[in-house]
């Protein structure tokens, strides 16, 4: 391999035996950045395997046609499953406050899995235009009391979207994950107008979106950030460990790190142990103590099998 011509790429669309690929150059941004590269060597199982997000090496660059190409995977930071994408750096719940219904325990789904990841988690809701103002103040509080500030926002005006399109400007892989009709290829069209993006009305009759948004693609907000769209879905959750749930609670969280509260036992899971310092009173422990009875019952299933 000629080293002169091996340059970095990040891979942002993936499609039959082919990828988009940016070329990562410091300083300079190319505008013929975007190379069509197919995978060397292995190809199945490279290409199963090279996610959207992949940070990769290229070769055989060809600057008149654009493409080159993949020679190697470089390593992950992280990768989520569903959708499939790799080096997430925040991620951005996204659900409206009506049409479609927010629904706190899908939202609070939502939100545990993206805990679950460990990279930052933000909560943003869409289409206020379509409840009461007194509405907002009472979202708000009821969110913030879950650990998080939501942004509240209505995608028919244009006028709030500054400081989120700044924030966004300063994350390196920001992922928009919600149901489907929410709003998240809205909000993206917005925070990157030249883009363009489909979007459609939701269905009358069902309620629900209409998986309008069916790829997943990185696209570029500046130098260094990127934005992933992903179609919406409905939650699998995935098998967590009950030890490892609290963690996934900001309210049980904030306590054990921020204010170094300890219990009794060690392996104390907050349910009705002697000795457990942790404040329950917390609109969200129900689903704790279920998400909690849920994984012991796989777990049981699992040793029993
Ligand atoms: N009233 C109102 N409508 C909105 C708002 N944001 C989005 N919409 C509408 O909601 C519908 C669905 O928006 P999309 O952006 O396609 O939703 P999505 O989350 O990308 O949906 P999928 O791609 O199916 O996952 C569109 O008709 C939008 O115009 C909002 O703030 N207020
Ligand atoms: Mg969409
Ligand atoms: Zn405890």
């Amino acid at each position: 391999m000629n080293l002169v011509s091996v340059k970095k790429g990040l891979v942002t669309k993936k499609f039959n035996q082919f990828f988009y690929v940016d070329i990562i150059e410091n300083g300079t941004n190319l505008e013929y950045k975007r190379f069509l590269c197919k995978s060397r060597k292995n190809i199945t199982y490279q290409q199963k395997y090279i996610l959207v997000g992949d940070k990769v090496i290229l070769s055989e660059i060809n600057y008149r046609d654009k493409t080159a190409v993949i020679e190697t995977l470089l390593e992950r930071k992280n990768f989520i499953n569903r959708p499939a994408v790799a080096n997430i750096s925040d991620i951005y719940i996204i659900h409206s406050v009506e049409h479609p219904k927010l629904s706190y325990s899908q939202l609070s789904d939502f939100l545990i899995n993206a805990e679950s990841l460990n990279v930052n988690v933000s909560l943003i809701l869409t289409k206020s235009d379509l409840i009461p103002l007194e509405q907002h103040s009472y979202l708000f509080e009821k969110f913030k009391a879950w650990g998080y500030e939501p942004a509240i926002l209505s995608l028919i005006s244009n006028d709030q979207l500054k400081n989120l399109k700044y924030e966004l400007k300063t994350k390196k892989c920001s992922i928009f994950m919600g149901p489907s009709g929410v709003g998240k290829t809205t909000l993206l069209n917005k925070i990157i107008p030249n883009i363009k993006r489909a979007t459609s009305a939701v269905s009358n009759k069902i309620k629900r979106g209409i998986n309008t948004t069916r790829n997943i693609e990185l696209f570029q907000l500046s130098r260094e950030s990127y934005i992933v769209d992903t179609p919406g879905f409905n939650i699998i959750n995935n098998y967590i460990k009950p030890k490892d749930i609290a963690l996934l609670f900001p309210e049980f969280k904030n306590q054990i790190m921020l204010n170094g509260v300890r219990c009794k036992f060690r392996d104390c899971l907050h349910i009705d142990e002697p000795g457990c310092n942790l404040n329950k009173k917390f609109e969200r422990y129900k689903f704790y103590k279920n998400l909690i009875r849920d994984s012991k019952n796989l777990c049981h299933q699992t040793q029993a099998n």
